[in-house]
């Protein structure tokens, strides 16, 4: 088959990109043979980032070993939108864990692989940011300590949204939330907490990390075959709007997970035992304000009393982050 060069936005629409590239480079989800391993019929809400990460996610892990996975879940919305028993929407072998032990469990899994010799069996253990970042995080760092041979994926929508919405580790400043403070001269999430699960699996030096979003489908794709292709433990941290949580309009998750990039506040990158080997670099850089504004939980910095000072310091976190991770263009040569 002949081919022709094609630009970068062509290849970033399923129904005509794709068709102009190689076979070998489609996208997962182009692929008519895709397995759907989270099929229609699921629980999500309108909109839910969570849902559509995890289809391309393990839909790409699913291409990538030749559909031989077996995934654990946590406890969470994609536990519970996805399988309210006896129904479920996954097509492939699942089994939902305790909340935090998603992790342990995965490991004992791929052991069992190991010791029936059926290496060619991939284990995937995915969750939300509570169960990662919170309760599940001693078994994870023991599973990344032990490079148990498990890929684990983090669907981060910034608060334990199954339960209605209380703050994580990975709730960010000023995000109002139903256990952050509602009132006073500033409501909200606190500066100064929380944890950067990315940056602490990295201090592992585990095999692979990479963080990843929505807002880039053919991006996350490409890491989780990346991931697919490397033994020992690897980590995938996928930002997933929440419009229920986070006040958002559904129709609004793909814009506001782009903003959250293009700003600056969730850089994408990847790392090999430790160090960065890859970032998406911002060819148009917005300021943080177009991404808070589009969040009723983000709303009380814009009202009748704007905070102007609060803005400003989710401005620099934006800022640090486009200067630690080399993400302006013109950063590198
Ligand atoms: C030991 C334990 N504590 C609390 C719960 C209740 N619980 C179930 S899901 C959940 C929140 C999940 O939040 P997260 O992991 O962030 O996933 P999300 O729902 O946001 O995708 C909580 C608190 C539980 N199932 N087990
Ligand atoms: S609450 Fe949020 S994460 Fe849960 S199903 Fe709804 S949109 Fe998805």
């Amino acid at each position: 088959m002949t081919t022709q060069p094609i630009r970068f936005y062509q290849t970033g629409t399923f129904t005509v990109g794709n068709r102009l590239l190689p076979d070998s480079e489609r996208s997962a989800q182009a692929n008519m043979r895709r397995t759907n391993s989270l099929n229609s019929g699921h629980r999500a809400c309108q909109g839910c980032g969570e849902a559509l990460g995890a289809r391309y996610a393990i839909d790409a892990a699913m291409q990538a070993s030749g559909n031989r996975v077996i995934a654990v879940n946590a406890t969470g919305c994609l536990e519970v939108f996805s399988t309210p028993y006896p129904e479920t929407s996954w097509q492939i072998p699942w089994m939902h864990s305790l909340f935090g032990n998603a992790s342990a469990v995965a490991a004992g899994v791929a052991a069992a692989m190991r010791i029936k010799n059926k290496k060619d069996v991939r284990v995937i253990a995915q969750g939300g940011d509570g169960g990662t970042t919170d309760i599940g995080f001693g078994c994870l760092s023991g599973m990344f300590e032990r490079n148990d041979d498990v890929l684990y994926i983090c669907y981060d929508n910034e608060a334990y949204m199954n339960t209605g919405v209380q703050r994580s580790s990975a709730t960010p400043p000023a995000a109002r939330t139903a256990t952050t403070m509602a009132v006073g001269a500033h409501p909200g999430n606190v500066f100064g907490t929380g944890k950067n699960l990315p940056l602490i699996a990295m201090a592992h030096h585990i095999p692979y990390v990479a963080t990843a979003s929505v807002a880039n489908l053919r991006d996350l794709e490409a890491k989780v075959t990346r991931a697919m292709s490397i033994r020992g433990s690897r980590y995938i941290h996928i930002h997933v709007p929440c419009p229920l949580g986070w006040g958002s309009q559904p129709a609004d998750t793909i814009r506001i997970a782009r903003l959250a990039v293009e700003s600056g506040l969730f850089p994408l990158f990847e790392a090999e035992q430790g160090e960065v080997t890859g970032r998406y670099q911002l060819r148009r850089r917005v300021p943080v304000e177009e991404y808070l504004r589009l969040q009723r939980r983000f709303a009380h910095l814009f009202g009748s009393t704007p905070d102007a000072k609060t803005v400003a310091a989710i401005q620099a976190m934006a800022d640090r982050n486009i200067r630690t991770f080399g993400l302006a263009v013109e950063a590198v040569v």
